[in-house]
């Protein structure tokens, strides 16, 4: 399983705490000290190609410079951010069938940054496409956006689980309770554990084609510092999950191959016909 990872930059529209665009740098130096082995899965197996990070000042560039980058690796994109507009860019380089969102916050204020991701995607893929979970805090206008467009917002995995199609999932790290994830640009209370988000991630990982990771605010540069280990942790924890779910696609596909009852090709079938009739003429008659 290939995996292509790319850090972005970006925090220029974030407003209560700043800081995500030095998220790739410490997410990067975190994965060093993290265990390879999780859920089962030897993460050393799998090839993480490094495409660096992007740097744009502005959105627009921002989007074309993901595209660009994504085009050079046939991996599955692990993008790490920055804010969660960048989402945008991995959606618009992908180009997925539905966008599940784990973010404590709706963002889906009528706005060009972070707080108006969602509505831009709903706006873009359609309401169907666009699915919300773990989300607890909303303005008035965000839900009258929400009931008016009828935006998707399910409650737990066995829902995600239903999902059909090619799946791109945008953690927002605020989607984790504070407790656990103190470090992101707007902190809400009441959030999900790290258990819960990780049963969610599993839930949908055979469909997922690309997943980014956003809004972690780093306070400062020490790797071993709590809250970059959870945010690194996360991440492994998700690779390792997709890895273990293609793993188990395969294995049924295999499962099922070997228990088709083999087809009966045209002329033998006709031959055991044949041999049919010829028993039933060489059989004696029933005397009337
Ligand atoms: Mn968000």
């Amino acid at each position: 399983m290939d995996f292509a990872l790319l850090g972005i930059c970006y925090d220029r529209t974030q407003t209560l705490r700043k800081g995500a665009a030095d998220a790739p740098k410490i997410i990067r130096a975190v994965f060093s000290k993290l265990e390879n082995y999780i859920f089962g899965v030897d993460l050393s197996d799998s090839f993480i190609e490094d495409l660096g990070d992007v740097k744009a000042k502005d959105m627009a560039d921002v989007i074309e410079e993901v595209q660009n980058k994504l085009s050079q690796s046939k991996g599955l994109p692990i993008l790490i951010g920055g804010e969660h507009t960048v989402t945008l860019a991995g959606v618009r380089a992908v180009k997925p069938d539905f966008v599940v969102v784990m973010d404590a916050h709706a963002d889906c204020e009528k706005s060009d940054g972070h707080d108006g991701v969602v509505r831009k995607l709903v706006e873009e893929l359609g309401p169907d496409n666009v699915i919300l979970y773990g989300v607890r805090v909303a303005s008035f206008k965000e839900n009258e956006f929400i009931k008016s467009n009828r935006v998707r917002i399910v409650h737990s995995p066995a829902e995600l689980k239903k999902l059909r199609g090619r799946v791109y999932l945008s953690v927002d790290y605020d989607v984790l309770d504070p407790s656990v994830m103190l470090t992101v640009g707007n902190p809400e209370p009441m959030g999900l554990s790290y258990s819960e988000v990780s049963e969610a991630v599993k839930a949908i990982a055979d469909k997922l084609v690309a997943v980014d990771f956003v809004e972690f605010t780093p306070i400062n540069s020490d790797v071993t510092g709590i809250y970059g280990l959870m945010a690194g942790k996360l991440i492994y924890a998700t690779m390792a999950s997709i890895v273990k779910s293609r793993k188990e696609v395969l294995a049924q596909l295999q499962l099922e191959t070997a228990q088709k009852p083999k087809e009966v090709p045209p002329k033998h079938k006709i031959t055991c016909w044949l041999r049919h009739f010829l028993l039933l003429q060489a059989c004696p008659r029933p005397r009337a």
